[in-house]
């Protein structure tokens, strides 16, 4: 059993918040999160530690954290945590999950209210006990109910990253199947949508038993919930449902079409079949009327029956029924983006703030991707719990950035680091440095990290404000979410969209599956006014970098092109698009 030192640290967080539960000493709870947060930026296996004895060598890592670690990475079980979780009920755990619940109210529901779920805290918060606690009170209450609210809402769905990993895995090992003909995933995750239900997947094959035998048995499968030759549902590792479709090889296209929906799509290309004379299921086109004369064509791909439908090939991530089916009639469909198009990127972490790697690592894992350029945009000095730059430190990072821009090894390269930072928008919608210490920039990403529960008006008017800086390059995370855990502040899209047109301010396509913000379905509108998009990982690891796929994915969904997208200029072009506010005024 392989534990990753993410693992061990989530296991060690968990048992702080279960003292926490049971009223411990604050020490012994604050040794448990010191220990996770330690392991958590460790840069070396933590089975080598472990097997070296050197876990003791750790700041913030003592005895008897050292022996349950060491017992958990040999075992892959700690006894201690289990007999600890053991003296709850099952329920407690999923309180957690909810938005503004720590520990401490936890207790405090739960001993005084006796709430061991979600279920009990919903009734307790409806009969209005909830607001008559000691540190409680009505507000509290009111936003209790939201939070299950929320959270219900997003039960069984996932993060697209999630996913993404499993599919590719299954796909690799179906690839390999000697019955495997054709293959492909299909459903959301093929429309690259924010978040996943389940996965489905599409083989063609003429012996399905062993396709269907293959994938039930496959080591990522946890549980079969559906098993038969043509259709198998079964629950993966970490939690996903995947739902395998296997048909014969003359059906592929119509089931990949089927599969991949959206269902609305699916909808419209049935009338437009009817149209025809045809009718279209999962399987095949044939006669709408039984006995009658017409024919149907033969369909060897999705592209032939798209034609056949008097449409041009509609990408995956476009069919969601907002206009696609109309635009490709008319031969109008955008040319969207591809992940070839990338030259670069911007607004990434480093060790200065709350990222896991330096500066040169960021900036070779970027040039091993190929990237001409990457964007350095650690968070500036009022988000202190990410360890944010004051003016001096970001002096020193700018004048690091500009002394390895002159080295042979970037130069040869043909590569760049470009400085900026990731500025707080503060409360009334000034920046966190003053505009002396931004025009040493490069460029300027302004993202809010504080004071969330502000007003619809008031929020956007701080972002507005922000925006009308000739300083302020690009907006960060337009709303805030957390995908599946913080809904979006409050704010007027439209109104933000229409000044980022009239400033001149690139807005955001936060790429990190948690965010996917701004959402996809306000693309058209911001690329109608001209506004133009930057892809960004926000990556805080050099493994972050790899999420400007899914950036991509939400570029394509929300019809960009390359010439929408600032990250497909070379490198020789930027300059001019992150200074074009600063020159021209706002
Ligand atoms: P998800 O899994 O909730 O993220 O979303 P999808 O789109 O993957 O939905 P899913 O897995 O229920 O079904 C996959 C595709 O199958 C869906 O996108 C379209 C097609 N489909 C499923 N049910 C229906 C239906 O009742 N009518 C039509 N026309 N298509 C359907
Ligand atoms: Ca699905
Ligand atoms: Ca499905
Ligand atoms: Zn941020």
């Amino acid at each position: 059993m392989s534990h990753s030192a993410a693992d061990v640290g989530e296991v060690l967080e968990q048992i702080a918040q279960l003292l926490e539960l049971k009223g411990e000493n604050p020490f012994k709870i604050r040794a448990y999160t010191n220990a996770a947060r330690a392991l958590d930026s460790l840069s070396e296996p933590i089975e080598k530690l472990v097997a070296e004895e050197r876990l003791g060598n750790i700041e913030g890592v003592g005895k008897a954290i050292t022996e349950k670690v060491t017992e958990l990475v040999t075992t892959g079980r700690l006894s201690y945590y289990e007999e600890l979780k053991a003296s709850f009920p099952e329920g407690i755990f999923e309180l957690f999950e909810l938005q503004g619940l720590g520990a401490k109210k936890i207790k405090a529901l739960h001993d005084q209210l006796g709430v061991s779920s979600v279920e009990d805290l919903e009734r307790v918060c409806a009969e209005g006990k909830v607001a008559e606690l000691a540190g409680f009170g009505e507000k509290t209450q009111t936003k209790l109910l939201k939070a299950i609210e929320d959270h219900r809402k997003h039960a069984g769905r996932f993060r697209i990253n999630v996913v993404a990993d499993l599919a590719e895995e299954l796909l690799e090992d179906l690839r390999a199947h000697e019955a495997v003909g054709q293959i492909s995933e299909a459903g959301s995750f093929r429309r690259r949508k924010e978040t996943i239900g389940d996965l489905d997947l599409l083989v063609s094959s003429t012996r399905p038993e062993e396709v269907s035998e293959f994938f039930i048995h496959h080591p990522l499968v946890e549980e079969v919930i559906v098993h038969g030759p043509t259709k198998s549902s079964v629950r993966l590792k970490d939690g996903p449902q995947c739902d395998l479709r296997v048909v014969k090889p003359e059906e592929f296209p119509f089931a990949l079409v089927y599969f991949t929906g959206s269902k609305e799509h699916n909808i419209r290309l049935r009338s437009r079949s009817l149209d025809h004379g045809w009718s279209l299921n999962e399987y095949r086109f044939s006669p709408a009327k039984e006995g009658s004369e017409i024919t149907v064509p033969p369909i060897h791909t999705e592209r032939e029956l798209y034609k056949a439908l008097g449409l041009d090939f509609i990408p995956p991530e476009l069919r969601e029924d907002r206009g696609e089916i109309a635009a490709a009639e008319a031969g109008v469909l955008p040319n969207l983006i591809e992940w070839s198009n990338l030259r670069g990127t911007f607004h990434c972490h480093t060790t200065a703030s709350d990222g896991k790697n330096s500066l040169i690592e960021m900036a070779r894992a970027a040039i091993d991707l190929g990237l001409e350029y990457l964007g350095i945009a650690d968070h500036s000095k009022s988000s202190f719990q990410a360890h944010g730059l004051d003016a001096e430190r970001l002096a020193e990072q700018v004048a690091e950035i500009r002394d390895l821009n002159q080295t042979k090894e970037f130069q040869q390269a043909g590569f760049r680091l470009v400085a900026g930072t990731e500025c707080d928008i503060l409360k009334n919608g000034e920046l966190d440095f003053d505009d002396e210490v931004l025009a040493t920039l490069d460029y300027v990403v302004a993202s809010v990290h504080s004071s969330f529960t502000m007003g619809e008006a008031e929020m956007t008017a701080r972002i507005i404000r922000a925006m009308e800086n000739p300083h302020v390059t690009m907006l960060g995370h337009l709303t805030g979410r957390l995908l599946l855990s913080r809904e979006p502040y409050a704010v007027n899209i439209p109104a933000v969209i229409e000044v980022a047109a009239s400033t001149g301010t690139i807005i955001e396509i936060n790429a990190s599956p948690w965010r996917l913000d701004m959402d996809w379905r306000w693309w058209p509108l911001a690329k109608e006014k001209g506004v133009k998009c930057a892809i960004n990982p926000d990556a805080h690891t050099i493994h972050g970098l790899q999420d400007l796929i899914y950036g991509i994915g939400i570029a394509r969904k929300g019809w960009l092109t390359k010439s929408d997208v600032v990250n497909c200029l070379p490198l020789g072009k930027i300059d001019e698009i992150l200074s074009a506010k600063k020159k021209h005024g706002v």
